[in-house]
């Protein structure tokens, strides 16, 4: 798979070129820190499978999974708190992010929309919504809405003179909605500190990306804004950390960069989903020998930063972990419905 690349010849790379996960430790990376990679990215895909099954028992209502997105969704995670002064508007699909310093139980209370809901108490979608301990900000499931609301956010933070990048994520469906253009317009004309980070899964549910865009790579488009775009092989941890790195220092400095992830959808769209009219499953099975969840651990224990045991131990603990969530919440009540008027405004 290539590495990160320009997609507009006047536009280099922010700072050098990105690497291959096989080229070693990036610069400022522990081993620590991948160590808690590796953890996240395990822990999460335990998460989703269990909420994939309790939406089928009838106790969770729904789930955009994540499998297949969990490199890019941590490799950039890591870059923002290695940054330290990110703010975050995740989309739908980023359970890895969204539950990252999270308890396993509270993102089942979030699932199952039981009171403790650390989002909004069961009131919303999963784990919607803003969680300012955590610097992220995600107010709408309304697709494209989020790049404006983060472009309006990164607006203020430059007039307020705070050292702010806003990293906004979402699809390649959501990059072909005019509210996308009109934001990464609006931030390039403003030289905003702004990352815009595509997920592009090739699929807008059932939509092929042939039949919404025609470019093959979503990252060309920043050129017609006046910014670097990049593509990004988002199926690996370190080059996704590498290159939202880059351009975390290049929005503060410069403006806006556009990275295009490109990732694999494992799974149907959502739990309201059935794939199988509209992709072989060859097709998927496929996708999966690039699992992240396989390949990145598989990668620390070559490395020698973990050993095999280490990485089972690993994943024996999610799953116990994710069993203890699962019956605490199950276990929850459901919000009270005296609270059922709270945060409401009438006029
Ligand atoms: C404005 C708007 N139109 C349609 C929908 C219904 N919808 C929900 S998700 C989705 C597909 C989005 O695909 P993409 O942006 O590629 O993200 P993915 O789900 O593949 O990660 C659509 C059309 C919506 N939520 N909002």
């Amino acid at each position: 798979m290539a590495q990160a690349r320009p997609t507009h010849p006047q536009h280099s790379a922010p700072a050098g070129e990105h690497r291959r996960q096989s080229d070693g430790l990036p610069k400022g990376i522990t081993p620590q820190d991948l160590v808690q990679a590796c953890t996240r990215m395990v822990g999460t895909r335990e998460m989703d499978q269990r909420i994939w099954a309790l939406n089928r028992q009838g106790k969770v209502p729904i789930i955009a999974s994540c499998q297949g997105h969990e490199a890019a969704q941590l490799g950039s995670l890591l870059a923002a708190e290695k940054d330290g002064d990110c703010f975050l508007f995740p989309y739908y699909r980023d359970l890895a992010i969204k539950s990252a310093g999270l308890t396993p139980t509270q993102v089942m209370y979030s699932f199952m929309g039981k009171e403790g809901d650390p989002y909004s108490n069961g009131r919303q979608f999963p784990l919607q919504g803003a969680d300012l301990p955590r610097r992220i900000i995600q107010t709408s499931n309304v697709v494209g809405s989020s790049l404006t609301h983060a472009v309006g956010y990164a607006l203020a933070c430059r007039m307020l003179g705070d050292k702010t990048v806003v990293l906004v994520y979402f699809g390649d469906g959501a990059s072909s909605q005019g509210e996308a253009h009109e934001a990464m317009n609006f931030a390039g004309v403003h030289r905003l500190p702004v990352v815009f980070i595509c997920e592009n899964n090739r699929y807008a549910i059932s939509v092929p990306q042939s039949r919404q865009m025609a470019v093959a790579d979503v990252a060309s488009r920043a050129a017609a804004y006046g910014f670097p775009g990049f593509v990004v092989d988002g199926m690996e941890l370190l080059p996704c950390y590498e290159a939202t790195r880059e351009a975390i220092i290049h929005a503060r400095k410069s403006g806006p960069v556009l990275l295009e992830m490109k990732v694999e959808r494992f799974m149907p769209h959502t739990t309201d989903d059935d794939d199988r009219g509209y992709r072989p499953k060859e097709e998927v099975d496929a996708l999966r020998q690039r699992d992240p969840v396989v390949t990145f651990p598989a990668w620390l224990v070559q490395q020698g930063i973990m050993s095999q045991p280490q990485v089972d131990e690993v994943l024996a603990q999610a799953q116990r972990e994710v069993d203890q969530a699962t019956e605490a919440a199950d276990a929850a009540p459901f919000p009270s419905a005296s609270g059922l008027l709270d945060h409401l405004y009438s006029p």
